[in-house]
């Protein structure tokens, strides 16, 4: 099964026309990485002390959408969707603002074809008679925002940590091997599929600053500052990305204005805009630091 979710993901990625924008004639997303973890790896219970205590579990994930039917999910799919060449050399030159590509993105890349792709994946296993739940779609699903900043209660850059895509970085971004500009979702499921490796365990490893503490490039790139030695400042971007001027931003040339702008200056135009640097360095040394 895993090599027929892997194509139908790819095939539907790749013919989905709502993966194309006539306006810049360009996809929105490029090929992407698809990975599993265990539905029972206990990252998942940690993930109630590191992010909330409301933040779901792959059996609470199905405990509410099949209630009373006690069924165990076995896998999480976690799919990277790297954001394309021309989006992200658009945002690549700008200093300020997000560009107009990478503004439409969040309305008609993320929210209309990641929906479709979660719906269209879901409808296909479920056809074929295991059980898939795309948690965004709980009616206890939530964004909320707590001493820490904004958050949600089904993170998709834990979970693809959990399958082995990829580490945080000092931005908070996570880090895969086809870079930092990427968007994420994540299906929960019946199949049992043989969970991916972690590379590592430390969860910063892909980080250039976080590992060698050299680059610092996401630092000078973020407009608003919001990027320092100490980490990210959520409630500074959350501004940005999604305030009154994002949203104005967006309206102003067709998008939805709650879907906002979006920012990702500090994704583009930095040594880990599309790929994994601390990769490129081990490949480099001609050994693997994590071996040593
Ligand atoms: C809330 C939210 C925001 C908030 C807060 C972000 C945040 N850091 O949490 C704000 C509004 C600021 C924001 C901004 C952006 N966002 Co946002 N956002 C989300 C959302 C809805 C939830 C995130 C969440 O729940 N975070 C939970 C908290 C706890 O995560 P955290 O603080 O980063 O986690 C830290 C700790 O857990 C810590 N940690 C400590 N100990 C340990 C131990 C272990 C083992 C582990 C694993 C971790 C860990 O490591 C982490 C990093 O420091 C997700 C969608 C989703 N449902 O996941 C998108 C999402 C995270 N956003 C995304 C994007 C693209 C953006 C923007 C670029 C905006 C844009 N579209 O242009 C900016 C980038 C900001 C940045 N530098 O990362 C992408 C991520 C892409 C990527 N490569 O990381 C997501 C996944 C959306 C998507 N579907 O693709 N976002
Ligand atoms: S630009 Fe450099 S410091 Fe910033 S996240 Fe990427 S590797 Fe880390
Ligand atoms: S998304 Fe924009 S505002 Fe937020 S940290 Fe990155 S560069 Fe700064």
């Amino acid at each position: 099964m895993k090599e027929i979710i892997k194509a139908e993901i790819f095939r539907y990625v790749r013919e989905n026309e709502n993966n194309y924008s006539n306006k810049f004639q360009a996809p929105y997303f490029d090929e992407p990485l698809v990975q599993f973890a265990s539905a029972t790896d206990e990252l998942f219970s940690q993930y109630k002390e590191f992010i909330a205590p409301e933040h779901l579990t792959p059996q609470e994930v199905f405990d509410i959408a099949y209630e009373a039917e006690a069924i165990s999910p076995k896998t999480v799919i976690s799919i990277v969707l790297p954001v394309s060449e021309i989006i992200r050399q658009s945002n690549r030159i700008q200093k300020e603002w997000a560009s107009d590509e990478w503004t439409l993105l969040r309305t008609f890349g993320d929210d209309f074809f990641i929906d479709g792709l979660n719906d269209h994946l879901s409808r296909f296993l479920n056809n074929k008679g295991y059980k898939t739940v795309n948690p965004i779609n709980l009616k206890v699903f939530k964004k909320y925002i707590n001493e820490k900043g904004p958050l949600s209660n089904w993170s998709q850059r834990h979970v693809a940590f959990a399958a082995g895509l990829g580490t945080f970085s000092i931005n908070d971004g996570f880090i895969t091997e086809k870079g930092i500009a990427v968007r994420l979702t994540s299906l929960v499921t019946e199949v049992l599929i043989e969970p991916d490796k972690r590379k590592t365990e430390s969860h910063t490893a892909n980080c250039l600053y976080l590992s060698k503490g050299t680059c610092k490039a996401c630092f000078k790139r973020c407009p608003v500052g919001a990027i320092t030695e100490k980490g990210h400042d959520k409630i500074v971007c959350a501004q940005r990305c999604y305030g009154e001027e994002s949203q104005s931003r967006a309206k102003a040339i067709g998008g939805n204005p709650k879907a906002g702008s979006g920012c990702g200056l500090c994704q583009t135009n930095i040594p880990c805009e599309f790929s994994n640097p601390m990769g490129m360095i081990k490949s480099k040394d001609g050994c693997n630091e994590e071996a040593n």
